[in-house]
């Protein structure tokens, strides 16, 4: 399936993978490449050497392209910034805020920019700063998320810029795939369904988390302090949210999420980590390779979409 994102980036099949912390490293990046997707290596709080090193190492696994998540509120941002130029990385996406400062070096590069945004206005922000595409995100997605929902923001994101849209937020088969399509967007990014990829080295409790998910099983934290995660339910989300409705102080509420995320990935506690993941998790149904999740997916919407 051709669209101007996969001529743009030089990828077959128009499905990017999320740039999720600690999950999105050099082994997931790697395998969604060379499925045909664009992989994408996260690097959420990581310093810029680790950044740099997971570059290197998905460039010895595969010479298909892929590309680097620079999150805006990792304190060595600038520095991240400049290695993905030094490394030749080809596209960057950035989340949790706005890479305006960063563009004109990048493009200065030949780097493609693809902005992850959750609003028209960021959109159009990014359009007329130069971005190459946005990622358009709804609030179904996991981690730090906007309020918009996927259905409503694609389609008026899609009408207010020239550039590609690329939905994101509650997709994760064939279905959710060609609804995007219908609603203007010219490739996916998915994150809920890599976490439990073959390739992916999340804990195995975070995966079993994941596939066990219902519908209804993820919370959003933090909404009060306007950092909004998205997560699944557990003892530590519950007490989040107690104390949060109690009015807690932000440092307290921190207290509880520092280092969280790693506890999940790495150490594989799914009590007291933080399990982020979208609403889609309840359709997350087996641990399967990038190549099986990709190839599955393009068959089913090839059919919807009659192609
Ligand atoms: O960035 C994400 N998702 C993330 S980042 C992340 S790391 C983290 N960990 C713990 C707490 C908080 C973050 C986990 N998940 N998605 C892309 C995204 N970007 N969603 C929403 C936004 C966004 C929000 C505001 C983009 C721009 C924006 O504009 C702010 C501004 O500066 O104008």
């Amino acid at each position: 399936m051709k669209t101007r994102v996969t001529d743009m980036l030089g990828i077959e099949y128009p499905i990017i993978q999320g740039g999720m912390a600690w999950v999105a490293e050099y082994n997931l990046a790697a395998a969604v490449s060379k499925a045909g997707g664009l992989g994408i290596i996260g690097a959420g709080g990581a310093p810029a050497e680790f950044v740099r090193e997971q570059i290197r190492k998905v460039k010895e696994i595969t010479e298909k392209p892929f590309g680097v998540n620079l999150m805006l509120m990792n304190p060595e941002a600038d520095a991240i910034a400049k290695v993905i130029v030094e490394e030749g990385v080809k596209v960057v996406t950035t989340g949790a805020g706005n890479p305006g400062k960063y563009l004109a070096m990048w493009k200065e590069a030949g780097v493609k920019v693809v902005p992850v945004v959750a609003s028209v206005a960021m959109a159009k922000m990014m359009e007329r700063a130069g971005a190459d595409a946005v990622v358009a995100e709804g609030t179904e997605s996991g981690g730090h998320i906007g309020a918009a929902t996927t259905m409503t923001l694609v389609p008026q994101v899609v009408d207010a810029v020239q550039i590609p849209v690329i939905a994101a937020g509650g997709i994760a088969d064939g279905r959710g795939f060609a609804a995007a399509m219908m609603l203007g967007a010219e490739a996916v990014q998915m994150g809920t369904r890599f976490i439990v990829a073959k390739e992916s080295i999340v804990h195995e409790n975070y995966k079993k988390k994941v596939i066990d998910a219902r519908d209804i099983d993820s919370e959003v934290t933090g909404m009060s302090h306007g950092h909004p995660v998205r997560q699944l339910r557990n003892q530590m989300t519950r007490e989040y949210l107690k104390k949060e409705k109690a009015g807690a102080p932000f440092e307290e509420l921190e207290q509880l999420t520092l280092g969280a995320l790693r506890k999940a990935v790495v150490e594989g506690d799914a009590v007291n980590g933080t399990l982020m993941a979208g609403q889609i998790a309840g359709l997350v149904h087996s641990e399967q390779t990038c190549e099986e999740m990709i190839r599955e997916i393009m068959e089913q919407a090839e059919k919807l979409l009659k192609l």
